[in-house]
């Protein structure tokens, strides 16, 4: 096997006042897949998100790679759409209606609602039952992490500059995790805003609408998150099955085939000359 074919996922994970699994403060995650020469440079990146981070300063730092095994695939961003909102209120009063127009029933939103608002620590998504409302992953745990997914700079660049967005990485990596998770069938919205202090953009995500950004879903300052997966379980083989596909399915994303067609045809033109 050519080494070039082979690619590794590499995680981060910082908290502050002990580990994670010993009660720490989350401070920030990261997800990649590289090659085997990129791995240092990654390493590099994750450990500097980590350590210059708005939540606080960690103590606790896990830097891993391993390689995978499993076949990469190669799926499309989401459609993106932004909607410039003046306050939280009008933020969360679209964050809902595009929720209603993914499918989920009012009284299930308002429950969701309501299990984020008594959780203090989160590491990663919640899983909310589209049928109940009901929270479907393990309670005792902070979410479940999705990793195993990325999207190679130049790509993400080429795709930004022609949408004309400003190339944010954390946009990036928001759009990657969102394209990837919603590809699974069960999965039939996400509703997502960060916890860091300093950044009041969020989304809601579906297969239906593609990436929806609105300006403000919290108040500057707040360091409450939020990552919701709305799931319907007649949709998946069962939650260890779907909890398998977020965590160890290798998904990368691809915007332009023809980006690498055109450097083909140039190379084909350049060996004519
Ligand atoms: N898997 C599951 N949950 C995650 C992951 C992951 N890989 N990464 C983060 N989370 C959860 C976790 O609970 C965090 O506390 C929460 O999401 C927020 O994470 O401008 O930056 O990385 O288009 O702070 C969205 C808008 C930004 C971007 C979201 O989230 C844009 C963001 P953060
Ligand atoms: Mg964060």
């Amino acid at each position: 096997m050519q080494l070039e074919h082979i690619y590794f996922s590499v995680r981060m994970r910082a908290a502050q006042g002990g580990s994670h699994e010993q009660g720490g403060k989350h401070i920030s995650g990261g997800e990649r897949i590289v090659p085997y020469h990129d791995l240092s440079p990654c390493m590099a990146e994750l450990a500097e998100k980590g350590l210059n981070h708005s939540r606080g300063k960690p103590d606790f730092m896990n830097i891993q790679f391993e390689r995978i095994e499993e076949t990469v695939t190669y799926v499309s961003p989401l459609p993106v759409g932004t909607h410039v909102v003046s306050s939280v209120t009008d933020g969360q009063a679209t964050a809902r209606s595009l929720l209603t127009e993914a499918g989920i029933e009012p009284l299930v939103i308002e429950k969701s609602y309501h299990v984020i608002s008594h959780l203090t620590e989160l590491q990663g998504a919640l899983f909310i039952d589209t049928a109940t409302g009901q929270r479907l992953d393990d309670p005792i745990k902070n979410g479940v992490r999705v990793s195993r997914m990325d999207w190679p700079l130049d790509d993400f660049s080429c795709w930004s500059n022609e949408y004309q967005l400003s190339p944010n990485i954390r946009m990036k990596e928001a759009l990657t995790l969102a394209t990837k998770v919603t590809q699974h069938p069960a999965t039939i919205a996400e509703l997502c805003w960060s916890d860091d202090p300093d950044y009041v953009t969020g989304y809601v995500a579906s297969q239906k609408f593609g990436y929806q950004r609105i300006s403000q879903l919290k108040e500057l300052g707040e360091e409450k998150g939020c990552r919701i997966f709305f799931v319907d379980q007649s949709k998946m083989k069962d939650l260890d099955a779907y909890i398998n596909y977020l965590t160890t399915q290798p998904v990368l994303i691809r915007w332009k085939q023809e980006v690498i067609a055109d450097e083909s045809r140039s190379m084909a033109g350049r060996a004519a000359e």
